[in-house]
């Protein structure tokens, strides 16, 4: 018999279907999976996400041996465990009594580990695989953008509409008329919408979790986030339960609800997947298809299928799109120049009185989710108006999110939230005042700060807050058509008017911030 291949298989590439299991035979082959303390403490994780990937790792090894492949697992802070992935697997190789005839791998999704991938091919003999779980590859993202002036979103989707054929008739238009049926989903949620929330599966933890739950207990008490209750899936048919059941029960209101917060409800009406799709667990193509039948068989309207399909097929796939064709320097941008500290309160929720951020905060460290507005409209709206620098947001987010990968956390934060990317990915930046959080939440009625109020000490902060920010940057953005309202707006205040907003501001960064060092740019 030939030497065996070696067959690596990184922590978010827990699918069966990975493109490796083509390239390898269960009978001559051999399968790696080192969980290594560089990857666990590269930003520090919150403890839920890091039981998470242990757990559904550790699962993933055992569904592989019972299929019949020869897999070897080294488990974190074992003496095989060398740091990082490169002196683990080397240390593996030579320890190996039999030589392989090539290793196997298949890209990572980040480009800090795809730099680690391709320092192997100078030493060993390695191939690197395309990963096959995207419906568009990178350079059909690239060829795309050649030559465009402006990425939209919108046009991206409508062509990966057409590329799958999902929600396309005969004739080749969309199914219902229209591409996008955002405008249908905006609607608003509060105590009084007589609504019943359905409750979500719940799954109990395994004997492999019980034993990861005790790892990371041990060894990362000081990371941010409660472990319990841990009630996820962490393999491939549990998730799949997961999303069929949020199919059945959810996917419904999810279109018309999709932007509305509601205290006490981290989840409304979302799918609660990212996590699973992200490590491989689910398939995109797979969810999209059955959001679809879910339409042909009538059983929800156009707005909710169409809108979830857009976020898997548009906005998933063109953030991995922006990353790749962005990076390594994507990762540097601050375009607005923004220098301040993340506020402490971001870690603490019991250290803030704005009751939004208080409870988006709680939430987080609770299930290590939160979903996409109060990322985007809460904590990204608070931290762009602070102006926090946007490395600070970016090891944030990437930290607290169970779902959290560069690859897709880097874009959404960085040109999403903050417009740290000069506008490469959104048209304006998403500063809102406190009269968008209490449209859509109920948020504002528990708050210490009156929304109502514009300045001084009871204000809402985020009313004086974007006016500041308008204005201390108006050199980058007066320029932007879709903010000339605003900046129409700030030419009529008065000088007292911005004397108060300015005082305002002040007083509220010397209270968040104390003594550390604060960049109020002029
Ligand atoms: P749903 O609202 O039910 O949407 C369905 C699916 O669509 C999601 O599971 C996700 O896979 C996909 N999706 C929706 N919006 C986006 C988007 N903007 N970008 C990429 N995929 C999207 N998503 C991550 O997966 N990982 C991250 O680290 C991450 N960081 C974010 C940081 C910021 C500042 C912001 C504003 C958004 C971020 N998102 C991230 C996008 C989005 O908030 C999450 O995908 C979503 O909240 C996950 O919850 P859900 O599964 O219930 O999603
Ligand atoms: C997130 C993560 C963590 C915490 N630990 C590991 C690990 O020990 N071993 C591993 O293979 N993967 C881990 N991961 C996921 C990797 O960081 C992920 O594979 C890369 O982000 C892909 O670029
Ligand atoms: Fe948030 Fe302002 Fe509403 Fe308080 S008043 S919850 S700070 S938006």
């Amino acid at each position: 018999m030939a030497d065996p291949k070696l067959a690596l298989i990184l922590g978010d590439q827990l699918s069966h279907k990975l493109s490796i299991f083509d390239h390898i035979s269960k009978e001559n082959d051999e399968i790696l999976m080192m969980e290594v303390t560089d990857e666990a403490e590269y930003v520090k994780h919150h403890k839920k996400k890091l039981v998470f990937i242990f757990s559904a790792m550790r699962q993933f090894a055992e569904e592989l041996k019972e299929k019949g492949y020869k897999v070897h697992y080294i488990k974190l802070f074992t003496e095989e465990s060398k740091t990082s992935f490169t002196d683990t697997l080397e240390n593996f190789i030579n320890s190996h009594k039999q030589q392989f005839s090539k290793i196997l791998t298949v890209e990572a999704s980040e480009y800090r580990v795809l730099k680690i991938q391709e320092s192997w091919l100078e030493k060993y003999k390695v191939e690197i695989l395309k990963d096959s779980r995207f419906i568009t590859t990178k350079e059909e993202f690239t060829a795309w953008a050649d030559g465009k002036k402006s990425l939209l979103m919108e046009n991206f989707y409508r062509e990966v509409r057409k590329k799958t054929d999902i929600l396309i008739d005969i004739k080749g238009k969309p199914i219902g008329g229209k591409w996008n049926y955002d405008h249908d989903n905006r609607e608003t949620l509060n105590t009084k919408t007589k609504i019943e929330i359905p409750e979500r599966l719940d799954f109990p933890k395994s004997k492999i979790t019980e034993e990861v739950v005790e790892m990371i207990e041990k060894h990362f008490p000081g990371n941010f986030g409660d472990i319990e209750p841990f009630n996820w899936a962490i393999d491939s048919k549990s998730a799949r339960a997961a999303f069929n059941h949020f199919i059945e029960h959810f996917l419904p209101n999810f279109g018309k609800y999709q932007d509305a917060m509601l205290e006490g409800e981290a989840f409304i009406y979302h799918s609660v997947i990212s996590h699973y799709l992200n490590i491989g667990l689910l398939d995109p193509r797979e969810l999209c298809l059955k959001a679809e039948s879910e339409y042909m068989a009538g059983k929800v309207a156009i707005n909710a299928a169409e809108g979830f399909i857009r976020q898997i097929i548009g906005w998933r796939e063109y953030v991995r799109g922006i990353y790749w064709l962005f990076m390594p320097e994507y990762l540097e941008s601050n375009s607005l120049e923004a220098h301040n500290a993340l506020p402490e309160f971001y870690w603490d929720p019991e250290a803030t009185e704005m009751n939004c951020i208080k409870q988006v905060v709680k939430q987080t460290k609770e299930n290590a989710y939160s979903h996409h507005i109060q990322r985007l409209m809460v904590t990204g709206n608070l931290a762009l108006l602070l102006g926090v620098e946007p490395k600070q947001v970016h090891e944030w987010y990437l930290s607290v999110y169970a779902d959290a990968y560069e690859w897709v956390e880097l874009p959404n934060t960085l040109g999403m939230a903050l417009y740290a990317d000069g506008g490469k990915l959104a048209t304006k930046p998403y500063a809102a005042s406190g009269a968008y959080i209490n449209k859509m939440s109920n948020y504002c009625k528990n708050c210490s700060y009156k929304v109502t109020e514009k300045t001084g000490e009871a204000a809402c902060p985020f009313n004086y807050l974007y006016w500041d920010f308008i204005d201390r940057n108006k050199d980058e953005l007066s320029g932007n058509m879709r903010l000339r309202f605003s900046y129409k707006n700030l030419e009529n205040f008065s000088e007292e008017k911005i004397n108060e907003i300015k005082d305002s501001t002040e007083k509220f960064f010397k209270r968040i911030y104390k003594n550390s060092k604060i960049v109020v740019k002029k």
